[in-house]
């Protein structure tokens, strides 16, 4: 059984977002055709509160985009995005929802970020994903969406740990920083992924 997970095609990631991905408005088209090659589709939805701790502004004397610790883990401070409830945290009104059988919301506590759809940056809580692909036989899992170099490797990442036979589709992904995104297309291939 083939999966797609379908990452994180929010309004905020998108043209006139707050955190938007350079082109990365060019992947729904994509997102919506290649849904057919699929025998389960599922997708993620990054899902914070209003006063969550990986928004810079929670943190006066920092900048966005500054690396910091929290809570004993590496954190980019992010504009403010994906608040539960507003419009930047809904899908983007072009993808295409109805084949998607169940959403997958992280990053809701507000002490730890969570860019995979499995577990937190810390693995300390799963989200369900990995019991729900289980439960419905997955074997194989391709991965799109946004952002290339956040949530899309991480997710990968964990389905590649999971033991799926694990794709990422690049002409489906735009990354933050095509430097970040040279690099980790170079790990991923070394764990065993598929760049495709
Ligand atoms: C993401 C940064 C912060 C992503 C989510 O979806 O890649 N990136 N939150
Ligand atoms: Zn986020």
């Amino acid at each position: 059984m083939k999966a797609l997970i379908i990452v994180d095609i929010q309004n905020d990631f998108l043209d006139g977002g707050s955190l938007a991905v350079p082109n990365g408005n060019e992947v729904i088209p994509l997102i919506n055709e290649i849904q057919n090659d699929f025998d389960l589709i599922v997708a993620t939805q990054d899902w914070h509160p209003h006063n969550h701790k990986s928004f810079a502004a929670e943190h006066p004397n920092q900048q966005e985009f500054d690396l910091i610790d929290l809570n004993g883990l590496p954190q980019v401070l992010w504009p403010i995005h994906c608040v539960q409830g507003s419009f930047g945290a809904e899908f983007h009104q072009d993808l295409e929802t109805n084949k998607i059988e169940a959403i997958f919301r992280k990053g809701m506590d507000t002490e730890i970020d969570s860019y995979s759809g499995f577990y937190d940056n810390g693995k300390r809580k799963n989200t369900g994903l990995l019991g729900y692909l289980k439960d419905r036989n997955v074997t194989d899992v391709s991965v799109v969406g946004l952002a290339a170099d956040y949530c899309v490797y991480f997710t990968a990442k964990d389905a590649l740990e999971a033991g799926f036979q694990t794709e990422i589709i690049e002409k489906a992904t735009r990354p933050i920083s095509l430097n970040n995104w040279k690099n980790l297309k170079e790990e991923f291939k070394n764990l065993g992924g598929i760049i495709s």
